[in-house]
Parts: structure tokens; C-alpha cells; sequence
């Protein structure tokens, strides 16, 4: 099996933008084993600290952020850094050529339950006349992307990966500490019956989420649900075999725009997304055609198999 390295090689990728992949899954191949030790590693629980986003902040959110921050710190080619457990852009160097934002450790409820997380990152090409301390640098749409990922850390470590072309899947072999091109191209089926949504939310739903959940589920087609409770694992699910992930916006004060984050969660998932065939909309719009204007920016996630985003989309949603 290819190894990632000639793989990227293969596509084209530059060899300053590889480097700094490499780097990133340094940190992910250390996360994996760590995370595989579970209690035996002392990675679990939670800290006494609150992240910008008011979350009080898990042992693993910490170790990954400094784990990932530290290593791209010393990469020439890193401009700067953006993270969600980091309020301010951390500048790295002026002459770097990219800039670099991740969640370190995604589906955080779901740490010290054995289930499902990840580390989720997106790359876009640094803004020379902009210094490394100036958040302007991810003032950005979701179409300058040049490279999206994430590292699921699951019953195997898999990276999922697109540097602009298809969207592909790694496996990371623990007899090399490698990972291996094991699905070379993912594609996205087109129909499908799963859905995924955290149904406990439906009281605050708006209009056009509750309309399209009532109409899938009074139908004639049957549909089936599954939650993770951790994006990276729902969208694992969809890439391999279809679906669709609904976190809406809804009426609670803190979640008018949604629950997830544009920059470091919605942008690199709706590239992975639509390099494998698939829809990435906000309810209405594409994602990737959106642009930051905060850092921490929440937006709603409507994203997977198209003919269902489509549906999702022509919802009645004026309420
Ligand atoms: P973080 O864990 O990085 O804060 O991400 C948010 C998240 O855990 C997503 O991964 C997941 O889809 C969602 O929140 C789960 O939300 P809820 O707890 O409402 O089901």
C-alpha cells in the first residue's frame, strides 16, 4: 500500500505545504497512542479551566492544542496559528507561507467515555503583507482552502485528507507508525436514509429543521439515526457510506448561529465533504463560499449526501 508521502508527492503537493502536513500528524500519531492508553496515560477528565468558547476544558483539549501548537511552532513555513482552545491567532514566523487553524480534539464529551474523537485541521496560503499577529490572516472564504483533514482516533487511527483534489483515507499502520493509502478515493452516495442530528435539541429547533425532520420521518421512505456526539465521527460515517449531519441553528441565545465553529470545523469538513461528492450548506448557502468575519464564528452545518442536503435545503423556513 502507498504511503501518504508519495501520495502527496503524486498530487502535485509542495513539498513546504507536505512538511507541515507531516508535522500535524506527528502530533496525531503521539494523540493516538496516548489516547489508547486511556487512564493508563493520565489523559482523561477535565481541567478546572473554561476555553473562549465558555467549555470547561478536557485534559486531552490542552495536551493536543500544545502538542499540535508546539510542533508547528517549529516549522519554517508556518505564518500562524488558530485553534479553539486558543482566543487570540498565535504568530509563528513573518516569511511563513501558510497559516494553519485546528480543533485539537473534537467530540470532547465523548473523552472519557471511550468513544469516538478527533483532531480536525484546515491550511490555507499566508497573506505576505499581513503580519503573523494579525487575525486578517483567517479573514478568509472556505474556498481558499489548500488543505483540509482530520485524524479520527477510533477503534483503528484513520486520516481522512484533500489537498484540493479527491478526498482520500489513511490508515495509520501501528507495525511502521505510517499511514497507508487504504481508500484511495472516497465518494459520497448521492441518496440516502441516515441521518444524523442530536434529536434532544428538537424544542429549539427553528422552522425549517423541524419541517424537514417531520417530513423524513412521516414519509413513506424509512430512515434510520445515528449520533456521535463528535463531527469527525459523523462525517467519517458519511464519507464512507452516506448521510447526512444536521447541527442547526436554533433558538437558544448560544446557539442562534449554530453550535460549530466556521473556521476550524465547518470550512475543512465542507472541503472533504465536497472533494467526495457531497453538499456542505449553512441551510441555504454553500459553506465554502462563506468568509470568516470571527475568529470563533459559530455557523449551522447542513452537509453529506446531496439529494438529501437538497431537501433539507427546500424545507419551509420562514418562521
Ligand atoms: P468540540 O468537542 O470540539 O467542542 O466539538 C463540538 C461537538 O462535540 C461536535 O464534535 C459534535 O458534533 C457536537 O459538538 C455534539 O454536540 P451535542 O453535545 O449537542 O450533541
Amino acid at each position: 500500500m502507498k504511503r501518504l508521502m508519495s501520495v502527496l508527492k503524486d498530487d502535485g503537493v509542495e513539498q513546504s505545504l507536505i512538511t507541515i502536513i507531516r508535522t500535524i500528524l506527528a502530533a496525531s500519531k503521539e494523540l493516538s497512542f496516548r489516547i489508547s492508553q486511556g487512564e493508563l496515560s493520565g489523559v482523561l477528565g477535565s481541567t478546572l479551566d473554561e476555553n473562549i468558547q465558555g467549555e470547561q476544558q478536557k485534559t486531552l483539549d490542552v495536551i493536543a492544542n500544545q502538542l499540535i501548537k508546539e510542533l508547528l511552532a517549529e516549522e519554517a513555513d508556518v505564518k500562524s496559528l488558530a485553534s479553539e482552545e486558543e482566543e487570540h491567532i498565535v504568530p509563528v514566523n513573518e516569511t511563513g507561507k501558510y497559516v494553519i487553524a485546528f480543533d485539537p480534539l473534537d467530540g470532547s464529551s465523548n473523552t472519557d467515555v471511550n468513544a469516538l474523537i478527533g483532531t480536525i485541521f484546515t491550511i490555507f496560503p499566508a497573506i505576505d503583507d499581513l503580519a503573523a499577529d494579525d487575525w486578517k490572516q483567517f479573514n478568509r472564504e472556505g474556498s481558499e482552502q489548500v488543505c483540509a483533514g482530520y485524524v479520527l482516533y477510533g477503534p483503528s487511527t484513520m486520516l481522512v485528507l484533500s489537498t484540493g483534489k479527491e478526498t482520500r483515507g489513511y490508515t495509520l499502520d501501528l507495525t511502521h507508525g505510517g499511514y497507508l493509502l487504504t481508500h484511495p478515493v472516497l465518494t459520497i452516495p448521492q441518496m440516502t436514509n441516515e441521518f444524523a442530528i442530536n434529536m434532544a435539541n428538537q424544542p429549539h429547533w427553528h422552522l425549517q429543521t423541524q419541517q424537514y425532520i417531520q417530513d423524513i420521518l412521516g414519509g413513506d421512505k424509512t430512515y434510520n439515526m445515528r449520533w456521535n456526539a463528535a463531527m469527525v465521527g459523523d462525517v467519517h460515517r458519511i464519507l464512507f457510506r452516506g448521510g447526512i449531519f444536521i447541527y442547526p441553528k436554533d433558538r437558544r441565545p448560544q446557539y442562534i448561529e449554530g453550535k460549530l465553529r466556521l473556521l476550524y470545523e465547518a470550512f475543512p469538513m465542507a472541503m472533504l465533504v465536497e472533494n467526495a461528492g457531497g453538499k456542505a450548506i449553512d441551510g441555504n448557502f454553500s459553506i465554502l463560499d462563506k468568509r470568516l468575519d470571527t475568529l470563533h464564528q459559530r455557523v449551522p452545518v447542513i452537509l453529506g449526501s446531496t439529494c438529501e442536503v437538497e431537501l433539507y435545503k427546500s424545507s419551509k423556513s420562514n418562521d
